[in-house]
């Protein structure tokens, strides 16, 4: 009877709110909720909520790369301003083939270039500007790196996206709100016709221009009309409604991730109005719990990817050579994003040459291994049989008789929506069942490590869930140990004990001594508010200054990372003095002595 009702109420509110159903059970993509719902109804209502097709073809690639790969990689830059000679871009050993078959090899599914970055440089010949391969010596500039990225990847089967930056700091029109729109649908239009399927396009959401900079509207919903009717199969990513943004840069996804969530991006006044209204943006903690689904007024599908880089920095600097992440790192990273309900977006910064380094090349070898070795390795012999689960159910498992195992694995069938909100894996020893993990959501899917142990057999218990939960797969798993610990990045090469400061922006410091510096760190770290825009001088007397350095912390905003940066020559001094000439958010913020590091060597 109580499922009856329930049914009614599905196809009520279908019928009152014209949402797009499902055989009149699912709702994709987006529910709005009609006023005359309780909160119970609303709860039950979200695990009804499905994604598109595209979204679920997404969402099982698993791993997917992103390459970087610019005009910064010239100039060694992370955010380029937009002035830079297209002369400067010149690969010397373009190879667009190893970096498909280094990440095919490695295991990830599609890979999603930086069509254009922020500096407006276009990596295919575009008819819209100058700025482009075709004014750089590059092939005589009759290269498109668009076109050889995306005939490798057709070669061997590997999935294609594009990143095209909103921001653009070359286009004379940015800022000239239809002007600019008009070059950026077609360049958009440029790029989804003429070369193939294109399988993701990520707008990045990403503006420096500060309180005093251009201010561009952009007519979202007509870059959104040119991706579902140029390429049906594109799922739109960050600042757009497919793919969320996951909240950060470091590969770290929440404990908690539902797919359904209130949140859509900021892409209008009323979007915006709402988000604010609930307090949600891609970095809130909180982005799905019931307490939030109880305020909200519409639901969506929205998954969360997991944007992180190999190295430091998005693009390729040499300098960075050594702090590519460890094995043990992306592991960590993988656990936390693909096994955190998450489709894993990490960036791999091909060099000068227009190769991936070797460094980087070795690195995913071992990551690739690693991977299909410990998840190749099934320890449990009926996982695969879909369990349909009501809150407090527990069901058994049998594991392969004298197996290890470290790690276990859930996956919901998330085309009949996400369901889980707590659970529990228990392991029988010697007739005993013992605790070994637990968790909240699974999602499309959940790995969880624990201590080693041989149990016959695990036991999973849902304790919360919206509704019948449909478990589709149980795993388990042994994850081999690793050496090794972080590649970090290297913070000063003098130690602080003999430094005296004075002030705050500027901050002024006495190193004791005359030092050859060759450049400078600033961290970030418990910051009110981030330095954006800096001033870096030297002295060797306090009286007599010169400025060694004025420049951008580009990304940090997004990627609070302590920042390196090299003088253009080495300097002797004593004294340094380091001022905040703008904050991420417009003001003069304050910096501490702890926060800078000298860089000699
Ligand atoms: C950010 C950008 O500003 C970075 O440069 C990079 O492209 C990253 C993926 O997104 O918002």
């Amino acid at each position: 009877m109580r499922k009856f009702i329930f049914t009614g109420l599905l196809i009520s509110v279908a019928v009152l709110t014209g949402c797009n159903q499902r055989a009149n059970t699912f709702f994709e993509k987006r529910l709005t909720f009609p006023d005359i719902l309780t909160s119970d109804q609303k709860v039950k209502l979200a695990a009804y909520v499905v994604p598109t097709q595209r979204q679920y073809e997404w969402q099982q690639l698993e791993l997917t790369a992103f390459i970087h790969f610019g005009m910064n990689t010239f100039t060694g830059r992370e955010w380029g301003d937009g002035s830079e000679d297209p002369a400067l871009f010149n690969p010397t050993d373009f190879n667009a083939e190893q970096w498909v078959t280094t990440l095919q090899d490695a295991g990830f599914k599609m890979i999603i270039l930086t069509a254009k970055h922020h500096d407006g440089f276009c990596l295919w010949p575009t008819q819209t500007t100058d700025h482009s391969v075709a004014a750089s010596g590059w092939r005589n500039g009759q290269g498109d790196i668009v076109r050889e990225v995306k005939e490798a990847c057709d070669k061997q089967n590997m999935k294609f996206g594009v990143y095209l930056s909103p921001w653009d700091r070359n286009a004379e029109s940015y800022g000239d709100s239809p002007k600019y729109n008009k070059m950026f649908v077609s360049q958009l239009s440029e790029l989804l016709t003429n070369y193939g399927e294109v399988h993701e396009v990520w707008f990045d959401g990403a503006n420096g221009e500060g309180p005093n900079g251009k201010v561009q509207e952009y007519d979202w919903t007509r870059f959104y009309h040119v991706i579902d009717s140029l390429q049906p199969k594109a799922v739109k990513a960050i600042m757009g409604d497919d793919v969320r943004w996951v909240g950060n840069e470091n590969g770290l996804g929440r404990e908690t991730e539902w797919s359904v969530t209130p949140l859509n991006p900021d892409i209008n006044e009323a979007v915006t109005i709402e988000n604010k209204r609930l307090n949600i943006s891609p970095v809130a903690k909180d982005l799905g719990g019931s307490e939030l689904i109880v305020e909200a007024k519409t639901l969506y599908w929205y998954p969360s990817e997991v944007d992180v880089s190999i190295r430091p920095g998005w693009f390729y600097h040499p300098e960075q050579d050594e702090q590519v992440k460890t094995l043990r790192q992306l592991v960590d990273i993988y656990y936390q994003s693909v096994g955190m309900n998450s489709v894993l977006l990490l960036n791999v910064p091909p060099d000068r040459r227009g190769r991936l380094h070797e460094v980087d090349v070795e690195r995913l070898r071992k990551f690739g291994a690693y991977i299909s070795n410990t998840f190749n390795n099934e320890k449990i012999t009926d996982g695969g049989i879909l369990w349909k689960a009501r809150s407090g159910a527990s069901k058994e498992y049998n594991v392969v008789p004298g197996e290890t195992i470290n790690t276990v694995m859930l996956q919901e069938d998330i085309q009949k929506g996400q369901r889980v909100e707590e659970f529990k894996v228990e392991g029988l020893v010697n007739d005993e069942w013992v605790f070994l993990t637990e968790g909240t959501t699974i999602g499309y899917k959940r790995l969880l490590k624990f201590e080693e142990i041989n149990p016959s057999k695990l036991r999973i218990t849902v304790s919360e869930t919206r509704d019948i939960a449909n478990i589709k797969k149980v795993g388990a798993y042994k994850a081999l140990a690793m050496a090794g610990d972080q590649n970090d990045i290297r913070l000063s090469d003098i130690s602080s004990d003999k430094w005296e400061s004075t002030g705050e922006n500027p901050l002024i410091v006495d190193l004791g001594e005359i030092y050859p510096i060759k450049g400078f760190t600033y961290s970030p770290y418990d910051s009110k508010e981030l330095v954006f825009n800096y001033a870096f001088r030297v002295s060797v007397d306090a009286v007599s200054w010169q400025e060694a350095k004025k420049g951008e912390f580009s990304n940090i905003k997004n990627n609070p990372i302590p920042q390196q940066v090299s003088l253009d020559e080495t300097v002797n001094a004593r004294f340094i003095e380091l001022e905040a000439v703008s904050g991420v958010d417009g003001g003069k913020p304050a910096i501490e002595m702890s926060q800078i590091g000298i860089l000699t060597k």
